[in-house]
């Protein structure tokens, strides 16, 4: 069995704490893609929530348990072999510091351009053996979540009548693609929860920059996303489903009408919970702008134009939590 080092408890003074919410919240929508109504029921809840499950979508379930299983052996490493693969600049193994600005979390990661030449070569320096496991489980699976959420942004031209029906799932096709992987491991934290009944916040409240994100983790509980009204609600977890996620640059393109959820993950008290998170982005120098098929006579953009490397670029200048639309709404 692999026994993981035990945090002390001067780990735990930067990092926020939150109550956990004894229930799981059961409105999740749940789509079977390859039901004929999943069209109108993936664009409903885009708008409501900007989050949906994802069930029927192919990836078969040893993929996942495989790459899970590598990403346990890598966090399982002594620390100062783990340090060798960080600081996550942007790209690397992370601890505990999140993004250029002063974010924490109870969390350690691997943040990766989904670009191969990239991953190989970040590899190769990470792991003296066996990288080859576990590179190809990581290139396998962003392969496969790929053509899932490409799958449902198709599905998503369609319900909303817009032709070409690849016109969003070719930004993540596009050699060019800014996309992002993730891999988090969120070691429990029963210290801090014997002593305050409160749970660290593994990762802090926050929207995802990108079109859209599809999580995938293993049964443990921890992520929360935000309801219209601001309520925050505990997602079931389901090893088996994605979890996906409406981006800011998808808000944009629907000119408002579909929700980028806040969303955070607070760690258990006794469990890991690992994810794997692909972050779906378009090519650098393209403009995010709504739609055009997509909007009234007479509608104007909710938004001034920008290119996604402009966007990308203020958001690295932002904190976790911030609103990182707000600026580039026109008054
Ligand atoms: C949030 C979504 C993705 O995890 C991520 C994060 C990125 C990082 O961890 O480096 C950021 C965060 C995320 C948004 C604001 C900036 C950048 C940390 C941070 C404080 C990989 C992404 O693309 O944006």
């Amino acid at each position: 069995m692999v026994v993981l080092s035990q945090p002390t408890l001067e780990d735990f003074s930067l990092i926020k704490t939150c109550k956990p919410s004894g229930s799981l919240f059961t409105g999740i929508p749940v789509i079977d893609l390859s039901a004929p109504d999943a069209k109108t029921l993936i664009v409903e809840a885009c708008q409501e929530f900007g989050f949906f499950k994802v069930v029927n979508h192919g990836v078969c379930p040893e993929l996942m348990a495989r790459l899970e299983a590598e990403a346990v052996k890598f966090f399982s490493l002594p620390q100062p072999e783990k340090d060798r693969a960080g600081p996550p600049s942007p790209f690397g193994y992370g601890n505990k510091k999140i993004g250029p600005n002063g974010d924490v979390g109870w969390i350690e990661y691997l943040l990766f351009s989904t670009n191969p030449d990239f991953i190989s070569q970040k590899f190769l320096s990470m792991f003296q053996e066996e990288p080859e496991v576990f590179r190809s489980a990581v290139n396998e699976y962003i392969w496969k979540v790929r053509g899932v959420v490409c799958r449902v942004l198709e599905l998503i031209a369609d319900g909303l009548r817009i032709e070409p029906r690849d016109v969003l799932s070719k930004l993540l096709r596009d050699e060019k693609s800014d996309s992002f992987f993730r891999l988090n491991y969120y070691p429990p934290c029963p210290k801090v929860q014997a002593q305050s009944g409160r749970n660290l916040v593994g990762f802090g409240e926050h929207t995802d920059p990108q079109i859209m994100s599809a999580v995938r983790s293993n049964n443990t509980t921890g992520l929360q996303i935000s309801l219209r009204d601001g309520t925050w609600v505990s997602v079931p977890p389901d090893q088996s489903s994605f979890f996906i996620n409406v981006g800011d640059s998808l808000q944009v393109m629907t000119n408002g009408r579909f929700r980028s959820v806040r969303h955070r993950v607070l760690a258990d008290s006794l469990k890991p919970r690992v994810s794997m998170i692909y972050f779906g982005g378009p090519p650098p120098s393209e403009k995010i702008t709504p739609l055009p098929p997509l909007m009234e006579e007479g509608e104007e953009s909710l938004y001034k134009e920008f290119t996604w490397s402009e966007y990308k670029k203020s958001a690295y200048k932002s904190r976790l939590g911030d609103n990182r639309l707000g600026q580039f709404e026109k008054i």
